[in-house]
C-alpha cells in the first residue's frame, strides 16, 4: 500500500522539492495552494497532472478548510511548510505571520486530532534556525537555547512548543526539523543568496548596474533544499517522533557568498570601504564573461556593481548561525555535505545566467524539460 502524504506549502522552494521526493518513492501526494490572481505554481506546474499528485484550496489562516482536507486526504503524513517565510516581511507584516507560522500548526494539530488520525498521521513541522537568533552559542544544536530576535522566530518558536506539547499531552508523532538556510534556483527572489546570483548574472549581461545589499557581514549557514526535503522524509520515518537541526557546519558571510556568485558570473570583486559605505568594484574580468565576448556591453574593471543600503537593515538581525548536524548525521544517516557551498553557489549562478539570457524563460517549461534540476 502506498502512503498518502499532505503538504502544507507546497508551491514554495521546499514544498515542489520535497513534492517530488515523495512521488519518486511512490507516495500518494496531496498539496495545500491558496487563490491568488496571479500564477505563483511555477515550481510544480510540470507535476500537475500526473497522477499522484494532486491539489487542494486551502488556507492556514482557515481552520475549517485544514478540518475538511485532513478528513478528506486521510493523510499518513503531513509536512507543515506553509508560512509567511521572509524574515524582513514580518516586521511589516507581524500579526499575519504570527496567524500562518504560529497559530497555523496548531490549526494543522487540531485537524488530526478533530479527525481522530493522531494516533496514525505523522507530522512533519517546518522549523527553523531563526529560533536562535541572537545567539547563545556557537555552534547551535538541539540542546542550545532559543533566543528568537524577529516576529518571524517568535511565531516558529510557538510553532515548535506547540508540537512539542501535542507529543507529550497526546502522545502523537509529531516533530521539529530546525532546518538553517537551504537555497537553491528555485529560491525566492527577494532572499539573499538568490537575489546575489540574479543580480550577478544581470550585471554581468549588462542588464542591471548595481546590487544593493544590508548587513554584508551576516553569517549563515547554507545547505542545498534539494538535499534538505531528504531530511524531512527521514524525521517522520525514525522510530520515534524526535526534533532535529538539519545544517552543513560549514558558515560563511554574506560577502563571500556575493564574491563567489560574481566569480562564477565571471567578475572577480574587490571589497573597500566599511559599513555603510562599503563597496563591491571590478578588479577583473574573467576571458570567458559575457562582457568579453561582447565588447562594450556590461560592465567595466573599475565599476561600482556592490552597494550597501540601509533599506536592507533589520531591526533586528541575525548573524551568527552556524548548525551541528551531528544528530541527523548520527540517526538518520544523513550526510550534511552532499552538495558543497562552492557547487551550491555555481549551480544557483549557472541556473540564473541561464534565466536572464533567455527572453522567454520559464521555469515550468525548464523542469517538465529537465533542464533545471
Ligand atoms: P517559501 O518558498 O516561502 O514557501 C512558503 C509556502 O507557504 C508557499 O507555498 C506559500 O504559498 C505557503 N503559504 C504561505 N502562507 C500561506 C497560507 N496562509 N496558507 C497556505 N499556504 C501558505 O518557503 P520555503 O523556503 O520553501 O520554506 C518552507 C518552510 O520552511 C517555511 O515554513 C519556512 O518558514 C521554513 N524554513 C525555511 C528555511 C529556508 O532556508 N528555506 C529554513 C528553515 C525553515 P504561496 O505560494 O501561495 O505564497
Ligand atoms: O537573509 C542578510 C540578512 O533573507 C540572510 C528564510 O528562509 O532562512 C531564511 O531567513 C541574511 C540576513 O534569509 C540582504 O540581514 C544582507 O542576516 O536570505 P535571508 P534569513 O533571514 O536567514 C531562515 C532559516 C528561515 O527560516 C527563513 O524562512 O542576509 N542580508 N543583505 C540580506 N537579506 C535579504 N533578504 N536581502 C538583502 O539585501
Amino acid at each position: 500500500m502506498s502512503k498518502t502524504a499532505l503538504i502544507t506549502g507546497v508551491t514554495g522552494q521546499d514544498g515542489s522539492y520535497l513534492s517530488e521526493f515523495l512521488l519518486a518513492k511512490g507516495y500518494e501526494v496531496h498539496g495545500i495552494i491558496r487563490r491568488s490572481s496571479v500564477d505563483y505554481r511555477e515550481r510544480i506546474a510540470h507535476l500537475e497532472g500526473k497522477p499522484h499528485f494532486h491539489l487542494h484550496y486551502a488556507d492556514m489562516s482557515d481552520s475549517m478548510s485544514l478540518v475538511k482536507l485532513v478528513g478528506k486526504v486521510q493523510p499518513d503524513e503531513i509536512y507543515n511548510l506553509a508560512a509567511q517565510s521572509h524574515v524582513q516581511v514580518s516586521f511589516d507584516a507581524p500579526e499575519f505571520t504570527a496567524d500562518v507560522d504560529a497559530v497555523g500548526v496548531l490549526r494543522v494539530l487540531e485537524a488530526v486530532r478533530t479527525n481522530h488520525l493522531e494516533k496514525t498521521c505523522r507530522i512533519y513541522q517546518a522549523s527553523t534556525s531563526e529560533l536562535y537568533g541572537k545567539v547563545e552559542e556557537v555552534p547551535q544544536s538541539e540542546t542550545t537555547p532559543f533566543h528568537p530576535y524577529s516576529p518571524y522566530a517568535v511565531a516558529k518558536l510557538y510553532g515548535y512548543w506547540i508540537i512539542k506539547e501535542y507529543r507529550e499531552a497526546y502522545n502523537m508523532f509529531c516533530c521539529s526539523g530546525i532546518l538553517f538556510n537551504h537555497e537553491s534556483e528555485r529560491r525566492g527572489e527577494t532572499f539573499v543568496t538568490r537575489k546575489i546570483t540574479l543580480a550577478a548574472a544581470r550585471i554581468a549581461h549588462g542588464k542591471q548596474d548595481c546590487l544593493y545589499l544590508g548587513n554584508l557581514d551576516s553569517l549563515r549557514d547554507w545547505g542545498y533544499a534539494k538535499d534538505y526535503v531528504e531530511c524531512m522524509w527521514l524525521i517522520l520515518q525514525h522510530e520515534k517522533p524526535e526534533d532535529f537541526v538539519i545544517a552543513t557546519g560549514i558558515q560563511h558571510s554574506v560577502r563571500e557568498f556575493a564574491t563567489l556568485a560574481f566569480r562564477h558570473a565571471g567578475i572577480e570583486l574587490r571589497w573597500e570601504g566599511e559599513g555603510i559605505e562599503e563597496v563591491g568594484v571590478v578588479k577583473n574580468l574573467t576571458p570567458s564573461s559575457p562582457q568579453e565576448r561582447e565588447p562594450g556591453k556590461g560592465v567595466k574593471i573599475g565599476d561600482i556593481v556592490v552597494r550597501v543600503s540601509p533599506d536592507f537593515y533589520r531591526p533586528t538581525d541575525v548573524v551568527n548561525l552556524l548548525g551541528d548536524p551531528s544528530k541527523a548525521k548520527r540517526e538518520l544517516g544523513w550526510n550534511p555535505q552532499k552538495t558543497s557551498f562552492e557547487q551550491l553557489v555555481q549551480l544557483m549562478v549557472e541556473h540564473d545566467m541561464r534565466k536572464v539570457t533567455h527572453e522567454h524563460y520559464n521555469l515550468a517549461e525548464y523542469l517538465e524539460k529537465g533542464i533545471v534540476k
